[in-house]
């Protein structure tokens, strides 16, 4: 629940009221202390918003810090106090969004009208009005991202147990594949004891969802996106279709290097590849394999994780570029109590869950990131992801509460991004980190490198909540659910488990948004949504060149441009936040495929006469 209660209550928000309020509006309209529709004002309206704001944030703020020392010290009572926390503010919510019923129909000023349907979207697990019930749910919700924060494998015979940070550095460079497979699935086990938890979860979450009008948790979360939700899932197929061609033609590339590397019985020639091979315990980024991909005669010549761990970052200094990229674009810099309270670096002490968030604790100026950073060129890539939230956070802080969130969820995943798109070989000449950039011979490798990291995760994007929309909806059912999971990361994927998986096993409790159930398509939407920002930006920067070698660091046009967009919020329909920004008002991935075209010409020609697909 972090990485949303992070920002700003992502998962608190979101829902909808439908036909069944109707039973309820007239019951509440019987009460003496609400007039009957008909009698509602403006002026009501904008008193019943005030006040609801008010009791929100201060039920968000409460949340926030119960969430806080629930994430940085996990805790049998911290998680309880997070549950009640979490319990107090969706409560809240709920009963505030059933009465707003009472306004529709009434013609209300724009932006007030906007507040009143947002309050209803905006949960992200709604409770049902049964208290035992809804005790239980977020019980069961705070449990179950303990269980995954306190989650360790521990090898059999011995030996220390390793914590997901450890796990996550073997599967990034170990190169046995007995050894790989063994630890990955000393990992996936942290899922199998949430099994139970997690299918009581579905019929509560999903027995509140119905009590506002939803047909279940899924239909709930895919009604957030300004248009109706099955349109919006064809919208996600229509994206998917659209760099298709460009994940198969890279899935194809690696297989035949992996081949190469480990020979046809460890990678199936013209199946899927072993997902403990990609670098990444779930696949979903392949940027650590790299060095057994790259092209020999185009490699970037540099590794910025080789550069940082000789120059002995912390974590701190880490975070610092990071800011500084965002000041050199005109943001004001983060807080005195930024630094103070963030967490940078894993605990030695104590239970933390180490999933990178940012948080805005009292949507104030109380901005902090959770992380525990390793001096790695990835963990430099999410520091300006987080950052990114952190600095959307500040930017809509003065909008009335329930704007306060980005224009959709896929924006606030994309901000960070968008900047780290812009960390290209130049920037790090420009800030010190690199003596001199590759010339253009090193293109290719500049971006198969960018590729591993970003189109290799465009169907993971997609699969987890194909995944959860098809459990919500009962179309998976819990007999079911790790045979769903493996098919449907083998269809978008076109990976494999190293062994076997069966029902005893839980692997979807051993990623952390299935475990802290924080909606996942966000994820997908940003990758396609960073491109069209960062063209956009760079256009508006004067760059000239190949969208690769684009950095807008200290360009205050471009920084203006941004800002504008972030200081909008929620406070519009999402295309007229991405218009914006970027002139155009749809989703739109040629942006992406423009960025990787040359690369996408050099796959293919790599891949001639080999096997495609799986
Ligand atoms: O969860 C995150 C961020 C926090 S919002 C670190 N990401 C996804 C993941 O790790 O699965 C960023 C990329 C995808
Ligand atoms: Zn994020």
């Amino acid at each position: 629940a972090v990485v949303s209660v992070a920002i700003r209550n992502y998962h608190y928000r979101s829902m909808t009221l439908r036909s069944t309020f109707a039973a309820a509006a007239a019951l509440f309209a019987a009460a003496s202390w609400l007039l009957p529709a008909s009698r509602k004002t403006p002026a009501d309206a904008r008193a019943f918003l005030e006040k609801a704001n008010a009791e929100l944030l201060k039920l968000s703020v409460e949340g926030q810090r119960a969430s806080w020392v629930r994430s940085t010290h996990i805790t049998y009572d911290t998680e309880l106090l997070a549950a009640q926390a979490d319990e107090r503010f969706i409560q809240a919510t709920v009963r505030l969004a059933k009465q707003a019923v009472e306004f529709d129909g009434l013609t209300l000023p724009p932006d007030q009208a906007r507040q009143l349907k947002l309050l209803k979207l905006s949960l992200t697990m709604a409770a049902p009005a049964n208290p035992a019930e809804s005790e239980e749910l977020t019980r069961i919700a705070s449990g179950l991202e303990g269980a995954y924060g306190r989650g360790k494998y521990c090898p059999p015979g011995g030996g220390d147990c390793m914590d997901i940070e450890e796990i996550g550095r073997v599967l990034a460079a170990d190169r046995d594949p007995k050894r790989l497979a063994r630890v990955w699935t000393g990992w996936h086990a942290v899922g199998a004891p949430m099994r139970a938890d997690y299918q009581r979860f579905v019929e509560l979450s999903n027995k509140g969802a119905r009590e506002l009008g939803f047909s279940d948790t899924g239909a709930m979360w895919r009604s957030k996106y300004d248009m109706a939700p099955d349109e919006f899932a064809r919208e996600l197929d229509r994206l998917w279709e659209q760099v298709r061609p460009l994940y198969v033609s890279l899935h194809a590339y690696v297989r035949k290097r992996l081949v190469e590397k480990y020979g046809a019985d460890v990678v199936p020639a013209k199946g899927p590849i072993p997902a403990e091979l990609l670098g990444n315990l779930w696949a979903q980024e392949w940027g650590n394999i790299y060095p057994l991909v790259a092209p020999a005669d185009a490699d970037p010549g540099y590794d910025l994780t080789r550069i940082l761990k000789a120059r002995n970052a912390t974590p701190q200094d880490m975070v610092r570029f990071g800011e500084r990229f965002f000041t050199s674009l005109g943001f004001a810099p983060l807080p005195a109590t930024f630094w103070e309270r963030s967490m940078f670096a894993k605990p030695r002490d104590r239970e933390v869950v180490c999933h990178a968030s940012a948080w805005d604790i009292d949507a104030a100026d109380d901005l902090r990131v959770k992380m525990c950073i390793d001096s790695t060129a990835e963990y430099f890539a999410t520091i300006h992801h987080e950052l990114g939230h952190n600095f959307y956070q500040r930017a809509y802080n003065k909008l009335p509460f329930q704007f306060r969130d980005s224009a959709n969820d896929g924006f606030h995943e994309a901000v960070g991004d968008t900047i780290a798109l812009s960390v290209t070989p130049e920037y790090l000449v420009k800030i010190g980190l690199l003596n001199s950039a590759p010339d253009a011979s090193k293109d290719i490798g500049l971006l198969l490198d960018r590729a591993l990291e970003k189109v290799a995760f465009l169907p993971f994007g997609l699969v987890i909540d194909q995944w959860r929309w098809k459990v919500f909806a009962g179309e998976v059912k819990p007999a079911g659910y790790n045979r769903a999971w493996w098919d449907l990361k083998l269809k978008y994927q076109g990976v494999a488990p190293p062994s076997p998986r069966g029902e005893s096993d839980f692997d979807p409790g051993a990623k952390y948004h299935v475990a802290s159930n924080t909606p996942y398509a966000r994820y997908f939407l940003a990758e396609i949504q960073q491109f069209q920002f960062h063209r956009a930006l760079a256009r508006l920067a004067g760059c000239k060149g190949p969208l690769h070698r684009c950095s807008v660091y200290g360009n205050p046009e471009a920084g203006a441009r941004l800002r504008k967009m972030l200081e909008m919020g929620q406070s519009r329909p999402w295309p007229d936040a991405m218009e914006a920004l970027t002139g155009e008002r749809r989703m739109d991935a040629t942006a992406m495929l423009d960025y990787f075209a040359p690369l996408k010409k050099w796959l293919d020609e790599q891949n001639a006469g080999s096997p495609v697909g799986w």
